[in-house]
């Protein structure tokens, strides 16, 4: 692949999908990477036409899924210069002792043990290649725990913490491994922690100008295209009107 090859997971919506048609029309090979198959094979037709496109449809939750969809990828698409691990949600939003232990799960087996799973996968070859990028999609929330956040801020600070234990591991071998924790940011993020509630969702984002998926996509393809001795190593990102997880200014 003549590209540098970009894998992309939770490809098919906000942030990752943003990223993927960020990083094709800076001239990456794209590997976009979800559950929803039927919007990956839409994705190649927005991408800037030629760019070299592969998708892989997996659960990050599953292990094997994981292997083996990787493994899956043809000989020339083996070389992944970039890794995005952004696949993640919030599940539900309750004081701890009414949490649910099925979110619970889905929050720390999707944000953080998904997260392993595919850097176990894909970090080996960059470490024999002495050569990669990764960056891991935190969360204002890892950083600045707010009430009813429980899980997911743990989730969240958990890939902090592991983003740093990235960087100093691999930093004998000319990994750059970079952070990234946005603030609100509208995408289907409060659509899927709230099951589906439309109504409970949109409120999420009114009286303000929230982030875009964009926005935090060209962070991303920026700190993705610097020189190689660049490091943007933690970047916290937040709408103008957020000035902590709890502290907002509405209708400016
Ligand atoms: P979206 O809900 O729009 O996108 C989430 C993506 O993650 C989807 O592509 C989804 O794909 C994928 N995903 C979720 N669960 C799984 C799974 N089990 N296996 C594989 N893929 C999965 O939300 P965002 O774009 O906003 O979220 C992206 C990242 O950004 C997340 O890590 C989130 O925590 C983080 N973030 C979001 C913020 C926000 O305010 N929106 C702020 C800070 C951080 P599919 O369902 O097809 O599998
Ligand atoms: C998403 C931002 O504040 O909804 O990580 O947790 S928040």
């Amino acid at each position: 692949m003549e590209k540098k090859i970009a894998f992309i997971t939770g490809a098919t919506s906000g942030i990752g999908k943003a990223c993927a048609l960020s990083l094709a029309k800076e001239g990456f090979a794209i590997v976009a990477c979800g559950r929803r198959k039927e919007r990956l094979v839409q994705l190649e037709k927005e991408l800037p036409s030629g760019t070299p496109y592969q998708y892989l449809v997996f659960d990050v939750r599953n292990k094997d899924e994981v292997y083996s969809a990787v493994d899956s990828l043809p000989e020339e698409w083996q070389e992944i210069e970039v890794l995005i691990n952004n696949a993640g949600n919030a599940h539900g939003l309750a004081p701890i002792h009414e949490g649910s232990e099925d979110d619970w799960d889905a929050m720390m087996d999707i944000n953080v043990k998904g997260l392993l799973y595919v850097s176990k996968k894909i970090l080996p070859g960059m470490v024999a290649r002495k050569s990669g990028q990764v960056i891991n999609v935190g969360s204002s929330a890892g950083k600045d725990i707010y009430p009813k956040g429980n899980v997911y801020c743990g989730s969240k600070a958990a890939v902090d913490a592991i983003t740093e234990g990235m960087r100093k591991d691999l930093n004998p071998y000319g990994i750059r491994v970079v952070g990234i924790h946005p603030g609100l940011v509208e995408t289907e993020f409060s659509l899927v922690r709230f099951k589906g509630d439309k109504e409970k969702s949109d409120k999420v984002y009114q009286g303000f100008d929230a982030l875009k998926a964009e926005d935090i996509a060209d962070i991303i393809t920026f700190a993705v295209t610097r020189p190689k001795r660049v490091v943007l190593a933690d970047i916290l990102v937040y709408p103008l009107a957020q000035a902590s997880t709890t502290i907002f200014t509405k209708n400016t």
